[in-house]
């Protein structure tokens, strides 16, 4: 009997064929909505794996009530939607697919970046609403980040690739804190390893590229808000639960930053009417960090080798441990 594998929502045909030539029988989410808990526990009971993603909530009640399933291959390098020790005590695999978006991603804070330094949504906006008249020499004015201080929380391949591009167009400084030291990053970029109310103070643009656990939690809240420079730029393209949205708002409304740029929301999606919506210096986009074909087709290999090499070997290329 050939395993059967559910897959969440209608994942890249990369995924399906892998699957199918290595003789699974899968079915597929076709609606690419999210399926809810329970249902998704239902359905999981004709099944040996699943293709999960982010919006899969995947907690300890939904662990112990899939016990059967052998494993779970997220699609996204992000698993914080997994209880991964209760996916250990049940004896369920979990997988993922590192790598993958490191370019996409980095883009996506890059381009964040320059969109808010530059207040480039809003500008687009204003031609939209018929209000591009003349030309008005103090007005709509950005600043240049030629030489400016980036500060990386989380530097990792993301967080690197990032500091990389904002090192080679604008030969920034760049701090850095992360849970262990970078080595690489010292050399090639000379970065600086600093506390992490040093990256608020001394950062001109902060990026967020770290994982959403426990300690990275709501650590942008008012407190954080309050120690970044009133120049400085906020940008996350990592998880919206690492800031604190009431707080950016009300930081931005403040004036103790400057301005944000992100690519994650606290909820998601956003609601139309968010305030940070109608703010000059902000730029939001729907959660596209791993949006480009190559990504989303990466992401694609190495959530279903993931499956295919269990099944094969006992041991998966991806493992989250
Ligand atoms: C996905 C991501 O869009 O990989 C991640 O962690 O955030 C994105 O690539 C999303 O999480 C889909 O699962």
């Amino acid at each position: 009997m050939p395993k059967k594998v559910f897959l969440s929502l209608n994942y890249p045909q990369l995924a399906i064929d892998m699957l199918q030539q290595a003789g699974f029988d899968i079915t597929i989410n076709k609606s690419n909505d999210p399926i809810p808990q329970e249902e998704l526990i239902n359905i999981c009971k004709d099944y040996n794996a699943l293709l999960s993603t982010g919006s899969n909530k995947i907690d300890a009640y939904f662990l112990k009530s899939c016990q059967h399933l052998d494993i779970i291959s997220q699609f996204a390098v992000g698993y914080d939607n997994i209880d991964v020790k209760a996916a250990q005590q049940c004896g369920i695999i979990i997988g993922n697919a590192p790598g993958a978006m490191t370019e996409a991603t980095a883009d996506v804070a890059f381009g964040l970046m320059i969109m808010v330094s530059r207040k480039m949504i809003h500008m687009h906006k204003t031609i939209e609403k018929g209000q591009w008249k003349h030309f008005v020499p103090t007005a709509n004015l950005g600043f240049e980040l030629d030489g400016k201080t980036l500060g990386v929380l989380g530097l990792g391949t993301i967080g690197m690739t990032m500091a990389k591009r904002c090192k080679a167009a604008y030969g920034m400084d760049i701090l850095y804190h992360n849970r262990s030291k970078n080595q690489e990053a010292e050399e090639k970029l000379g970065a600086q390893y600093v506390s992490f109310d040093d990256l608020l103070t001394r950062s001109d643009v902060i990026s967020v590229h770290s994982n959403l656990t426990e300690e990275t939690k709501g650590l942008f809240n008012k407190d954080a808000f309050d120690k970044m420079k009133k120049s400085a730029i906020f940008i996350n393209t990592a998880r919206g639960g690492i800031h604190n949205e009431a707080d950016l708002i009300s930081a931005l409304k403040s004036g103790s930053i400057w301005g944000a740029g992100l690519d994650v929301t606290n909820p998601e999606p956003m609601q139309p009417n968010n305030p940070l919506l109608q703010m000059e210096n902000v730029a939001v986009l729907p959660h596209i960090g791993s949006s480009t074909v190559e990504a989303r087709n990466e992401m694609a290999r190495m959530s279903a080798l993931n499956i295919i090499d269990f099944y094969k070997t006992g041991k998966i290329p991806y493992p989250v441990t």
